[in-house]
């Protein structure tokens, strides 16, 4: 009797499972760098949930998180040959590639993360998502990646002086590259996924990060000095690929674009959680953190950084525009 009444649970649970994976009809492949249970991880899973009601179950996503399909920059080539079908990345993997992705990854440039939700929830954020479609992407709303700051193996960062020589690793941008050396720093961009060991065996003195990175991808094990410089709030990208996009009907991707943009309520409500239970975690592994920093001085060394990166009109404007939102 036991026996039996497994093997119906057994059948009842597969026949589920068959019908509920029959009725999609397109399953699409989404990348994301960071484990399950993350907040941008959680939130995709929220627009899936929300897309297999709206069509039906016709629309379907499935998440490859803990970098399954690749490295950022990597899995942002796939995305525009649409081997990937949507990814969730930082806007810095972008820089060298749309130009528009560096203004609000300009170091300095938001005031706050509110400020960064206004200007994105705004026309710069629309313009912005608008900019991926020349590369043959889709851009579908911004997440959260709170404020990043430098973390070392070394010695606890007090002021810009003890930067001097170090090294740290950045994204795969040269703005950031060019952001560390205006500090006096140097730069090592490389793969989100390489900078633990790099950090273990002092190939690099650091990085830099936000809270819930710090701590899920372990640097806080390699790297015990973290001073709270907040030089960047980059915020995060949902897009999905070009390729994929034209093979949808424009009332699947009206529900595409729909449930993309419920999932950010998800996202910031998660990801405030999240860096609560992340900074947490870090204090109580006994990391050192540096909170009083005068970022005045940082501040004022991005200037050759605002000269380089900001020269046409169109992104002046922008900066301008994103200075005057309150
Ligand atoms: C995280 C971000 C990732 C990735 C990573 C990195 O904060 O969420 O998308 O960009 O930083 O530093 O590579």
């Amino acid at each position: 009797m036991m026996r039996m009444k497994s093997i119906m649970a057994g059948l009842v649970a597969s026949v589920a499972f068959v019908s509920m994976a029959g009725a999609c009809e397109m399953t699409l492949k989404s990348s994301d760098t960071h484990p399950d249970g993350y907040p941008t991880v959680e939130a995709v899973k929220s627009m899936g949930a929300e897309l297999e009601a709206t069509t039906d179950g016709k629309l379907c996503i499935e998440i490859f998180h803990s970098k399954q399909l690749g490295e950022e920059k990597d899995t942002i080539e796939q995305t525009q040959f649409g081997a990937i079908d949507m990814n969730r990345v930082s806007l810095g993997p972008f820089n060298n590639i749309i130009e528009e992705t560096q203004i609000p990854s300009l170091p300095y440039i938001f005031r706050s993360v509110d400020h960064m939700h206004k200007v994105m929830d705004g026309p710069v954020g629309q313009q912005i998502l608008d900019a991926f479609a020349d590369h043959d992407l889709i851009g579908l709303a911004f997440y959260d990646g709170g404020s990043r700051s430098f973390y070392n193996r070394e010695k606890p960062i007090n002021s810009m002086d003890d930067l001097k020589g170090m090294k740290f690793r950045v994204m795969q941008s040269d703005m950031f590259v060019d952001m560390v050396s205006a500090l006096g720093a140097n730069a090592t961009p490389m793969p989100y996924g390489e900078v633990y060991s790099s950090i273990q065996t002092g190939v690099i003195d650091g990085a830099e990060n936000n809270w819930p990175s710090y701590d899920t991808s372990g640097h806080f094990e390699v790297a015990k000095y973290y001073t709270l410089d907040q030089h960047l709030i980059v915020p995060e990208v949902l897009v999905m690929s070009k390729i994929t996009w034209d093979k949808l009907s424009a009332d699947e991707q009206a529900k595409v674009r729909t449930a993309a943009k419920n999932s950010v309520a998800v996202m910031r409500d998660l990801w405030v959680k999240q860096e609560k239970i992340s900074e947490d975690k870090v204090r109580a592994a006994g990391v050192e953190i540096v909170t009083d920093i005068d970022k005045t001085p940082f501040i004022d060394a991005m200037k050759p950084v605002y000269e380089k990166y900001v020269k046409s009109d169109k992104l002046k404007k922008m900066v301008s525009e994103i200075q005057a939102t309150q």
